[in-house]
């Protein structure tokens, strides 16, 4: 029987193997795999970052959870992915803007918009507006999401949007979200959509590719 209190204590002291292995008998058991993600990892993040914020751990216990975190998704990804169709709904250029270099949650994003059939270019990291636009310029996306998480890089998106509307891509529809992003500063920077999580970014992607009525 599943103990996601636990599984988040082992997540919290980076035990990768054992976060790998507790996400699989997870799925065994028949927990869905939303469940899974919510209570059994990001519920552990969620402890890591409030124990960060307050300096009761530091970077490398980030680092070696963050690395247990991935170890899970490392299962769910496939199963997130499993109902894309053959036909993409569309093409989301992601990445995470210059000087950031936080990945847990765009990945997050990306999995569950490839899972709802989209079609995803993942930049990684630390992406220049100019990285932004020669990929927006190469694959032709619908959607150009980015990612920030530290209120220093916040600024950087609307970098990137002021150089895709200068080389002509201004019908890209941009999507941010981070932990730090909010509408407001979506709507300050010229961002066309903000998404406070995955689930809702794949909401608003799938409103964006929606034919006009
Ligand atoms: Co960093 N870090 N970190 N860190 N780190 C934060 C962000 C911080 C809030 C911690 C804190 O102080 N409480 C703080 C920022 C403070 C601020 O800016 N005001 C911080 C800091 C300060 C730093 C360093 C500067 C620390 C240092 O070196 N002194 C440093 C910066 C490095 C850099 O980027 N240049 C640093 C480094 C790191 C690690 C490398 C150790 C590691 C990152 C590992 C990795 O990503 N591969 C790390 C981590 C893990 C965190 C916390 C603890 C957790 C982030 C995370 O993965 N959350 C974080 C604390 C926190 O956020 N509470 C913190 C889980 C993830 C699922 O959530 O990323 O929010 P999130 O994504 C969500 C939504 O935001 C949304 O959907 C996701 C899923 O629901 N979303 C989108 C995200 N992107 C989206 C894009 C979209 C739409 C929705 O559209 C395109």
């Amino acid at each position: 029987m599943m103990d996601y209190a636990q599984m988040n204590q082992l997540l919290y002291e980076g035990k990768a193997p054992l976060i790998l292995e507790l996400t699989k008998q997870a799925l065994a058991e028949g927990r869905p795999v939303k469940e899974v993600l919510e209570n059994g990892l990001i519920a552990g993040m969620s402890v890591v970052g409030e124990d960060f914020k307050h300096n009761r751990i530091y970077v490398p216990e980030v680092l070696v959870a963050a690395r247990a975190m991935k170890a899970g998704m490392s299962v769910l990804k496939p199963l997130l992915s499993a109902s894309a169709t053959t036909r993409p709904a569309g093409t989301v250029v992601i990445g995470t803007v210059k000087g950031d270099l936080h990945d847990i949650g765009k990945n997050l994003v990306g999995m569950m918009a490839e899972g709802a059939g989209f079609k995803i270019v993942d930049l990684g990291v630390d992406q220049s507006a100019e990285k932004f636009v020669a990929a927006a310029r190469e694959h032709k996306p619908e959607i150009l999401g980015m990612s920030a998480l530290l209120t220093t890089t916040m600024p950087y998106m609307k970098t990137v949007i002021t150089a895709l509307d200068a080389a002509g891509l201004g019908h890209i529809k941009t999507c941010v979200g981070g932990a730090p992003i909010s509408q407001t500063f979506a709507d300050e920077i010229g961002a066309d959509g903000y998404a406070r999580d995955a689930a809702a970014a794949v909401a608003l992607f799938k409103q964006f590719v929606l034919p006009p009525a």
